[in-house]
């Protein structure tokens, strides 16, 4: 027995599936998931001595890769200062002019704990500055794992196969409106159906839920016009997106502006942060200014700070980074499309900058129902496949594959090789 199978089985009794995060239970692919004593650049290593290739990347905020020393040194710099003060410090508002100065859209930010946090504040604050009650969010996209917002939801929602959870009312959902990813037309009727009614629309610019969904050409300028016609807020939950795609995440990418922004994963730099912004007029209807209340005990923690302030400033003063990890990102997923038709399966791979996903389903995968055709059952023998090989990706076919800077051209070939050997069987 491993010592991952010991901990799990230890785990199990006191954790509910022995996780804290559902997806990391590997319920989708078989096996025990390992469990990780440590991590340095884009290598994790479990408590029985081994170590992967991680494209998981917890989840993404590990842009700079594990372990960075940028990030340690000033970690524990800040905790030799205390860990947390319960008051205003100074790593707060060098953090927040940081994300201003970066994000297009955003005049004001308010931190918070989570991607979760991020945007059900968000939604507070569209709901508070529209006066309406309903949203519009789109199947497949996760949005975290607020009542409101586990309606036809991805990640670990559609990975178990439900689009919705226990617990959620129906008086809460009602209020939660969906419309296919990349489907204009249906977003219109919703209008129609609903005038006057929207609060926003809310939506992953770049879709990282139900595996890596890209936008079509001019699908956010419409949502962004429609939103301006029927006077309700865009919210881009950049989450995964923000810092990833460029310093300034989709909004910057694509140019197309949010109203309201959600921040999570990266702006932490590994550490528990999330955040929301916009212009000034709205975030100024957040409280203790305005009505829309919103609090946190631990928000704007100055350890957590340190860590996402030295992360996004590393990225700032070092735009090449973007340029290196869009680069391994098309090694890896280009060598993967090659190594899929020469199998003579035509898989979709989907990828954009350093985020990509391979569905286990032939043909374009453009939307929620597109990406369900995927074989779960192939994904999770290839999953096993490349773990056995030392390649560590997501535990669930609806879910992305990150780079980071740390990962090396050697690596990505080693990927490539293991990928190779499941598909040429
Ligand atoms: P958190 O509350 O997990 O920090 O963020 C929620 C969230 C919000 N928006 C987007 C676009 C997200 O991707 C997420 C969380 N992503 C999942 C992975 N698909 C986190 C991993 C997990 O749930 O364990």
């Amino acid at each position: 027995m491993s010592r991952s199978d010991e901990l799990f089985q230890r785990a199990m009794n006191v954790i509910p599936g022995g996780v804290n995060s559902p997806v990391r239970a590997f319920r989708a692919v078989g096996g025990t998931p390992r469990f990780i004593k440590s991590a340095n650049g884009a290598e994790i290593t479990d408590v029985d001595g081994k170590s992967y290739i991680d494209y998981v990347c917890s989840w993404g905020p590990m842009i700079l890769g594990h372990n960075h020393p940028a990030i340690k040194e000033a970690v524990i710099r800040a905790a030799e200062n205390g860990l947390s003060f319960g008051a205003a410090t100074e790593l707060e508002v060098t953090m927040a002019e940081l994300v201003c100065s970066v994000f297009p859209s955003v005049d004001m930010v308010r931190m918070v704990n989570s991607g979760t946090e991020a945007v059900m504040s968000a939604v507070r604050l569209a709901r508070g500055a529209t006066g309406r009650d309903k949203i519009i969010k789109f199947e497949g996209c996760y949005h975290g794992h607020c009542d409101f917002m586990l309606v036809n939801a991805g990640s670990g929602l559609m990975t178990s196969g439900v689009s919705g959870s226990a617990g959620v009312t129906e008086g809460c959902a009602r209020d939660t409106l969906t419309a296919p990813y990349n489907d204009i037309g249906t977003v219109e009727k919703i209008f129609e159906a609903n005038d006057g009614e929207i609060a926003a629309v809310i939506i992953e610019p770049v879709a990282a839920n139900m595996g890596v969904v890209l936008p079509e050409e001019g699908f956010l300028d419409k949502l962004r016009e429609l939103c301006d016609k029927n006077g309700s807020l865009l919210i881009f939950d950049e989450v995964i997106t923000g810092f990833r795609l460029g310093i300034g995440g989709a909004q910057e990418r694509f140019g197309v502006m949010p109203d309201i922004t959600a921040l999570g994963k990266i702006i932490g730099g590994g550490m528990p942060v999330g955040a929301y912004g916009g212009r000034r007029e709205l975030m100024e209807l957040v409280s203790p200014v305005g009505g829309v209340y919103q609090a946190g005990t631990l928000s704007g923690n100055p350890v957590a700070m340190a860590a996402g302030i030295a992360q996004i400033s590393y990225l700032k003063e070092h735009p090449e980074v973007y340029a290196r990890i869009d680069d391994l990102a098309e090694r890896l997923f280009g060598g993967l499309k090659k190594i899929v038709e020469r199998s003579g399966k035509h898989l979709a791979v989907n990828h954009i900058g350093s985020l990509g996903s391979l569905f286990f389903t032939e043909g374009s995968v453009k939307d929620y129902n597109d990406a369900k055709r995927s074989d779960t059952a192939e994904y999770g023998k290839y999953f096993t496949h490349m773990l056995d090989r030392g390649v560590y990706l997501a535990p669930a076919q609806f879910e992305a594959m990150f780079v980071s800077c740390a990962h090396t051209e050697e690596q990505v070939q080693k990927t490539l090789e293991a990928a190779e050997s499941f598909f040429q069987k």
